[in-house]
C-alpha cells in the first residue's frame, strides 16, 4: 500500500536535537555525550592519581576512592569509549557505504537517548546515596548484598541496564544498515576497513551484551527483591557473576578496539597515499579476532581456581589472538613502507598508536600465561596493561578519527598546530603515567588500594605516574581549545581535505541532509580514489536524480527513554507507582509510534536540482 508522505517537520534549537533521527546529528550527540563522560572519567582518574601521588596521602578517603575508581572504570568503558565509537559509526558508516540513512533511524535515536539517560541515572548517584563502590567489575557477593556495598550499586545496575539496551539496539541498527544499505557495487569485499570493523563490532555487541544484561537482572533481583542467585548460604553461586561479566567483558574490549583498528587503517592508508596493504588479510584478521574474542574470558579468572585444564585452554586461545593482531600491525607497517607519509595530527595519533598498542599487546601475552598471571593478577601491572591497550590503543585511535573526520562532520578544519601540541602532550603524558605502572606491579603494588606505605620503593614511580596523568589532562584541554577556536571560524572545509580514497570524501563537508543526491556507483575498493585515477573528481552516479525519502524528526525516542529513567528511580526506591508510571510512558510511546508513523517526507527533484553538485 503506497504511503502518502507528510510535510517535512522542522524544529529549531534544543527541540531540533531532542527530536532528530538524522544519523549525522545523532553522531554529533554521541560525540558530545561521550566527550562529557570522557572528561568526567578523566577527572575521576586524575583525582585517583592525586591521592596516590605519595604514600599515606589523605587527600581522599577510602570510601571516596572506591567510588572514584568504580565510576572512572565504568564511565570510561560504558559511557565514554563506546559512545565515542558510536559517534563515528553514526557520522561516517552511511557515507562510507554510499547510503542516505541508517536502516532504523527511530531505533538509532532511541539508542542514543537510552545510553545518555542511563549514564545520567548512574551519575546521579554522586548527589544521592553515593556512587557505586565495588569496582567496575562489581564482583558478587561484594555487589549483591546490601550489607557489603552501598545503594550506589542499584544505580550501577539500573543505569547500565538502560544504557546497555541503548547499545544493543544501536548495534542491531548498524548490523542491518551495513547488510542492507550499501550502494550499488559496494560488495562486502569493497567495504572500507572502518565499515568492516564496525560491522564485526555490531555483531559482537549483539552476542556479548545479552550476558551482562542477564547478569544485571540477576543482580537486580538479589538487591531489590531479595533473591539468592549470588548468595552461597541459600544455594547461590558467586563465580557465576564473574563468568557472566567476562563473557561480556572480554568481547567488550574488542567491541572497543576493533573500530579503532578500522580508524587506523583509514588514516594510515590516506596519509601514506597508498592502498592499505593486505586488505583481505585485514578483513579476515578482524573476523578472526572477533571470533576468538569469545573464547578467552577465563583469562580474567585464572586465579579463581577453575583448574589447570580450563586455564591452559583459555591461555592458548588468548595467545592465539596475537596472530591476527600481528597481521594488522605488519600490514599497517607495510602500508607505511614506501608511502608518501604526511604528518598531520590525525596521522601522528595513528603513528603513535602502533608502537603503543604493540606494547600493550605484548604484556597481554605475558598475562595470558596462568603461572605468570598468578603473580601479575590484581597488581598495577594489569592496570598498566589494559591502559596501554585501551588508552594507548582506543583513545589514540579516537583522537586520530576526530582530527580526520572533523571536517566532514562540522565543515571546519581543526587547527593543525594546536593539534600537534595536543598529540605530543597527551602521548608523552600517557607513557609517563602508565609505563612506570608496569614496574609498580612487578614490585608488588596492588591495584584498587587507596594508599600505600612508605619505604617500598613505590614513591617515585607513583609521583611520575601522577604527573603523567596531569599532562594527559593538559593534552585533552588543548583538544578542547582547538575545538572552541575552530568553532568560531567560518565553515570552509572542502569536500576532500585529505585527498581521501573512500566515499565520505566524495560529498560536501559537512554532508548534506540527504548525503548523496544520486547514489554512487562503486566500481572497486577505494571507490573515490578509483574515480580520481580515471580523471574524475566525483563519483559516477548509479541512478538518475529522483525525489528522496527522508524520515521526520520525532520526540518519542527521548520520551521513551525518559520513561525508563523514571522507572529506574521507582524500582530503586521501591516506589512501584513511579516505576509503573515510567514504564507506562514508554509503552504509550511505543503504541503512538506504531499507530501514528507519518512515513517521513520527500525532497523533490526541483529542490535537489537547485543544489549544484551532481552527487
Ligand atoms: C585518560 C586517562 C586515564 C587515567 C589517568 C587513568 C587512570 C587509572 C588508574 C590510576 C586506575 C587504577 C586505580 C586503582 O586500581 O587503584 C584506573 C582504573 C581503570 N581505568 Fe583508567 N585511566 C585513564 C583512562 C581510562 C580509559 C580511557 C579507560 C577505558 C576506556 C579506563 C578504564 C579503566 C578501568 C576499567 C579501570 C579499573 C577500575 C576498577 O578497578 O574497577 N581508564 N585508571
Ligand atoms: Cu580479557
Amino acid at each position: 500500500m503506497a504511503h502518502s508522505h507528510a510535510a517535512k517537520k522542522q524544529y529549531s534549537g534544543l527541540m531540533d536535537w531532542l527530536t532528530t533521527v538524522d544519523h549525522k546529528k545523532i553522531g554529533i550527540l554521541y560525540l558530545i555525550g561521550g566527550a562529557l563522560f570522557f572528561l568526567l572519567g578523566g577527572l575521576e582518574a586524575i583525582l585517583i592519581r592525586i591521592q596516590l601521588i605519595k604514600p599515606m596521602n589523605d587527600a581522599i578517603d577510602a570510601s571516596m576512592f572506591n567510588q572514584l575508581l568504580t565510576m572512572h572504570g565504568t564511565t570510561m568503558i560504558f559511557l565514554a569509549a563506546m559512545p565515542l565509537i558510536f559517534a563515528f559509526m553514526n557520522a561516517i558508516i552511511p557515507l562510507q557505504i554510499g547510503a542516505r540513512d541508517v536502516a532504523y533511524p527511530f531505533v538509532n535515536a532511541l539508542g542514543f537517548w537510552l545510553f545518555f539517560l542511563g549514564g545520567l541515572l548512574l551519575n546521579v548517584s554522586w548527589f544521592l546515596e553515593g556512587a557505586p563502590d565495588a569496582g567496575w567489575t562489581a564482583y558478587t557477593p561484594l555487589s549483591s548484598s546490601p550489607q557489603y556495598s552501598g545503594k550506589g550499586i542499584d544505580f550501577y545496575v539500573l543505569g547500565l541496564q538502560i544504557a546497555g539496551i541503548g547499545t544493543l539496539i544501536g548495534g542491531i541498527n548498524f548490523l542491518v544498515t551495513i547488510i542492507n544499505m550499501r550502494a550499488p557495487g559496494m560488495s562486502f569485499m569493497r567495504m572500507p576497513l572502518f565499515t568492516w570493523a564496525s560491522f564485526i563490532t555490531s555483531g559482537l555487541i549483539l552476542l556479548a551484551f545479552p550476558a551482562i544484561t542477564v547478569g544485571l537482572v540477576l543482580l537486580m533481583f538479589d538487591r531489590l527483591f531479595e533473591a539468592n542467585f549470588f548468595d552461597i548460604s541459600a544455594g547461590g553461586n558467586v563465580v557465576i557473576w564473574q563468568h557472566l561479566f567476562w563473557i561480556f567483558g572480554h568481547p567488550e574490549v574488542y567491541i572497543l578496539i576493533l573500530p579503532a583498528f578500522g580508524i587506523i587503517s583509514e588514516v594510515i592508508s590516506t596519509f601514506s597515499n597508498k592502498r592499505l596493504f593486505g586488505y583481505s588479510a585485514m578483513v579476515f584478521a578482524t573476523v578472526i579476532i572477533g571470533f576468538l574474542g569469545f573464547m578467552v574470558w577465563v583469562h580474567h579468572m585464572f586465579t579463581v581456581g577453575l583448574g589447570p585444564v580450563a586455564n591452559a585452554l583459555f591461555s592458548i586461545a588468548t595467545m592465539l589472538i596475537a596472530v591476527p593482531t600481528g597481521i594488522k600491525i605488519f600490514n599497517w607497517l607495510f602500508t607505511l613502507w614506501g608511502g608518501h607519509i604526511r604528518f598531520t595530527t590525525a596521522s601522528l595519533f595513528a603513528l603513535g598508536f602502533i608502537p603503543t598498542f604493540v606494547m600493550g599487546g605484548m604484556t597481554g601475552v605475558m598475562l595470558a600465561s596462568p603461572p605468570a598471571d598468578f603473580q601479575y593478577h590484581d597488581t598495577y601491572f594489569v592496570v598498566a596493561h589494559f591502559h596501554y591497550v585501551i588508552v594507548g590503543g582506543l583513545v589514540l585511535g579516537l583522537f586520530a578519527g576526530l582530527y580526520y573526520w572533523w571536517p566532514k562532520m562540522f565543515g571546519r578544519m581543526l587547527n593543525e598546530g594546536l593539534g600537534k601540541l595536543s598529540f605530543w602532550t597527551f602521548f608523552i603524558g600517557f607513557h609517563l603515567t602508565f609505563f612506570v605502572q608496569h614496574f609498580l606491579g612487578l614490585m608488588g603494588m596492588q591495584r584498587r588500594v587507596y594508599t600505600y606505605l612508605p619505604g617500598q620503593e613505590f614513591d617515585t614511580f607513583n609521583f611520575i605516574s601522577t604527573i603523567g596523568a596531569i599532562l594527559m589532562g593538559v593534552g585533552t584541554i588543548f583538544v578542547l581549545l582547538n575545538i572552541l577556536i575552530t568553532s568560531m571560524k567560518p565553515k570552509n572545509a572542502p569536500a576532500d581535505p585529505w585527498d581521501g580514497r573512500t566515499l565520505e570524501w566524495a560529498i560536501p563537508s559537512p554532508a548534506p541532509e540527504y548525503n548523496f543526491k544520486q547514489l554512487p556507483l562503486v566500481r572497486g575498493l577505494d571507490p573515490l580514489f578509483k574515480e580520481k585515477m580515471e580523471g574524475r573528481k566525483e563519483m559516477t552516479p548509479a541512478e538518475p536524480i529522483s525525489a528522496i525519502h527522508m524520515p521526520n524528526p520525532t520526540i518519542l525516542p527521548f520520551v521513551m527513554s525518559l520513561g525508563l529513567f523514571i522507572a529506574g528511580f521507582g524500582f530503586m526506591y521501591h516506589n512501584y507507582y513511579v516505576a509503573a508510571g515510567g514504564i507506562l510512558v514508554t509503552l504509550v510511546c511505543m503504541l503512538l509510534r506504531s499507530l501514528y508513523d507519518d512515513h517521513g517526507y520527500h525532497i523533490e527533484v526541483e529542490e535537489l536540482q537547485d543544489k549544484g553538485a551532481k552527487v
